[in-house]
């Protein structure tokens, strides 16, 4: 019969078999699953009523007490013979109003007074030290009438795969956007507390969590959490931040216990060393500029200090925490941080020799790597070449920049050569060195985003070198309507759209590119206009849900049907949080009063925990 007929156009499998996206034209309704025991018409009749439609009342299942630690590297004192020059110190608070610097100890560069110039310089507005809390707070037991999992959503995946052995899910959070307590026990200024306008909220106290880690990790465990993924702030740890300079002693007890919370917690740490809270220091704190579409280029990661000292921040770390840590990233989403080459070159020498100190000097056994952005490229015409090399050059530029010398030993990419000032090549000792330095290709692959060449061409796009050119350096016209002008997936309160649909294509592009294992490093959906919702009606977070239901159900297809080697994936965020600037795009799966700092774990959390137990297989 061919009335119900399907037309597949040639080219479209054509492209198909080579793996490209492409929009496969039918006509009539869609097709239903098999309905063997339909009746084909009804019969109506009466019967004696009673409510039985009761449903099963389920609890999450807490995070068994852990039996055995085991240690992936020396421990501190061994890790040392590695590393030596590490003197500790201790410096004080920063706090409101304070206006001249009353440390009497000039003299000492990295003294008291010194530590406070930094502050007094950096010229906080609005500065607030602490919220509610100024001592760590003792965890409570999380009651059980809080782990009583929500009603289903009527749909949901139909996939029939375990997740396999060592799939490593967890959820992730990151300092500058949970902790506050900015100025306090010795951390030093960030780009964060500087780059936001004066009018819109600060870092400065956030959901406290530097003094609620202990909750936090509780609430976690509580859930059934394997692993949580947490970020060190270098400014803590190092705030004079150079190598030589001294460590800060309470920097290093605090993540100390916070490591070890999450282990006697029965869950496994994560740690990123430098997620967007990069030291002022590194750029003259009036000379911030943001580009609208790609970030920040002077962030500082292009000067000419910032390679020695991030090496010198990652063996600190290292040296402190590996025996106890699984894995380790080195950077989260350089490029927002570093669109220019010179910040990306030292970014990829940086994650380098970090890499060689672990697994070389320290032996380590466990996980290092780097995460990327990029909201995957899809060409707005499949059966249109340049709108394929469009979204080719996009993805490259933002992906292959790092992945052809890490993870390949490659050049960087024609198109960053061609394109970037100052780009220049690496050499062959140079890609040696950097090759296959990375155990797992990181990425935060929130959503898609659809391309075409920009309007004159790339070729006199990246010719029109001039600021207001806001195209560069990709020249690439990016837009969230598909090709015939429907949204590409339900829109958030922000950037991200719900795009499974293209997610498992971007698995495959990346495994089969940079052939290493990929960790879904992020990924999160912030509901929109959740945050003027009451409480009861933003716990019940179905569309948050939807995301990421479907984006695990593509990870199993993923590793079984396209052979893609899908190491983890990790839920953003664990709590609502700071959004730089913003606390209305709410990317959390549990909401926090940030009166009180109470939370509460919304819908979509005990999905997706559910979701993952239901499909495990035997453990290892
Ligand atoms: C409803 O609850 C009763 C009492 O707990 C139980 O026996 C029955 O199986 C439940 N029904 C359903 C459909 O879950
Ligand atoms: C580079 O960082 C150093 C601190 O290490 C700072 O003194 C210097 O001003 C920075 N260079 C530029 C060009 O901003
Ligand atoms: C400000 O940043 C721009 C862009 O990175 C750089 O060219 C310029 O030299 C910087 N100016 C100062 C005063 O540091
Ligand atoms: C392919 O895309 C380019 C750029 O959008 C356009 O100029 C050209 O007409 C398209 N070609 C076809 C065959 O659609
Ligand atoms: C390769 O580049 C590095 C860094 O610029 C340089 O130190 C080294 O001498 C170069 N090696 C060769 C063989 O050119
Ligand atoms: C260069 O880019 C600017 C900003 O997009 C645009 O207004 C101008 O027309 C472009 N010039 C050329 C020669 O394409
Ligand atoms: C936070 O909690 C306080 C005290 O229970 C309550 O009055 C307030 O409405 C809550 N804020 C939000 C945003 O829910
Ligand atoms: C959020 C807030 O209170 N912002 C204020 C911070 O201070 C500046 C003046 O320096 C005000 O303009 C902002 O309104």
């Amino acid at each position: 019969m061919w009335d119900t007929g399907i037309l597949v156009s040639i080219a479209a499998l054509l492209a198909a078999a080579e793996g490209q996206e492409v929009f496969i034209t039918t006509k009539g309704p869609a097709a239903r699953p098999q309905c063997t025991h339909a009746a084909t018409s009804p019969s109506y009749y009466f019967q004696p009523f009673s409510y039985t439609l009761n449903e099963t009342v389920r609890y999450a299942t807490s995070m068994p007490s852990p039996t055995t630690t085991k240690k992936y590297a020396p421990a501190y004192t061994d890790a040392l013979k590695h590393f030596t020059s590490l003197s500790t110190t201790t410096w004080g608070n920063w706090l409101p109003g304070e206006t001249v610097i009353s440390a009497t100890d000039s003299s000492d560069p990295y003294g008291q007074a010194a530590w406070s110039s930094m502050w007094l310089e950096a010229d906080l507005q609005n500065y607030t030290a602490t919220g509610i809390y100024s001592t760590t707070v003792s965890p409570t037991p999380v009651p059980t009438s809080e782990l009583v999992l929500p009603p289903s959503d009527y749909f949901g995946p139909t996939d029939c795969y375990s997740f396999p052995d060592g799939f490593v899910f967890g959820v992730a959070g990151s300092a500058a956007q949970i902790e506050g307590a900015v100025a306090l026990e010795g951390r030093s200024p960030s780009l964060l507390e500087k780059l936001i306008a004066d009018d819109r909220p600060k870092d400065y106290v956030t959901n406290e969590n530097y003094y609620f880690y202990k909750q936090d990790i509780q609430r976690l465990a509580a859930m059934g959490v394997e692993y949580y993924s947490f970020t060190i702030p270098w400014t803590r740890i190092l705030p004079f931040v150079l190598p030589g300079t001294p460590v800060n002693q309470q920097a290093i007890d605090h993540y100390d216990d916070l490591i070890n919370t999450v282990l006697d917690a029965g869950m496994q740490p994560i740690v990123t060393m430098l997620h967007f809270d990069s030291p002022l220091m590194f750029v003259a704190s009036d000379n911030i500029t943001r580009h609208p579409d790609i970030g920040y280029n002077n962030a500082g990661y292009q000067n000419e200090t910032f390679t020695d000292a991030f090496v010198n921040y990652g063996k600190v770390l290292l040296t402190h925490f590996a025996d106890r840590v699984p894995i380790w990233v080195t950077f989260n989403e350089p490029l927002l941080y570093a669109f220019n080459f010179q910040g990306v070159d030292n970014v990829v020498h940086a994650h380098a020799q970090v890499y060689k100190f672990y697994r070389d000097e320290l032996n380590g056994k466990g996980r290092l790597g780097i995460k990327f952005n990029d909201n995957f490229g899809v060409p707005k015409d499949p059966h249109n070449d340049s709108h394929v090399h469009a979204a080719n050059r996009f993805n490259e530029m933002q992906l292959g920049f790092f992945g052809n010398p890490i993870f390949l030993g490659k050049q960087y990419p024609q198109s960053i050569l061609d394109t970037l000032p100052g780009a220049r090549p690496l050499n062959h000792s140079e890609l040696e060195d950097i090759k296959g330095t990375s155990d797992f290709f990181g990425i935060d692959p929130y959503t898609a985003t659809v391309v075409s060449p920009a309007d004159e061409g790339i070729d006199a796009c990246v010719a029109n070198w001039s600021a207001s050119n806001i195209l560069l350096p990709y020249c690439v016209k990016q837009e969230t309507a598909n090709g015939y002008g429907w949204n590409i997936g339900y829109r958030s309160e922000s950037y991200v759209y719900i795009t499974p649909t293209y997610f498992r294509e971007y698995l495959s592009y990346l495994w089969n590119t940079f052939r290493h294992p990929v960790f879904v490093s992020e990924f999160g959906f912030p509901v929109y206009g959740e945050a003027d919702k009451d409480l009861p009606d933003q716990l019940f977070d179905s569309p948050r849900s939807v995301y990421y239901l479907s984006f695990m159900s593509e990870i199993l297809k993923s590793i079984y049907e396209d052979g893609v080697h899908v190491m983890g994936a990790l839920a953003w965020s664990f709590v609502d949080n700071w959004e730089f600037g913003d606390y209305s795009a709410q990317f959390g799966i549990q909401v926090v009063n940030r009166t009180t700092q109470e939370r509460f774990y919304k819908k979509s959390f005990f999905d997706v925990v559910d979701y993952v137990k239901s499909r495990q297989g035997k453990k290892v």
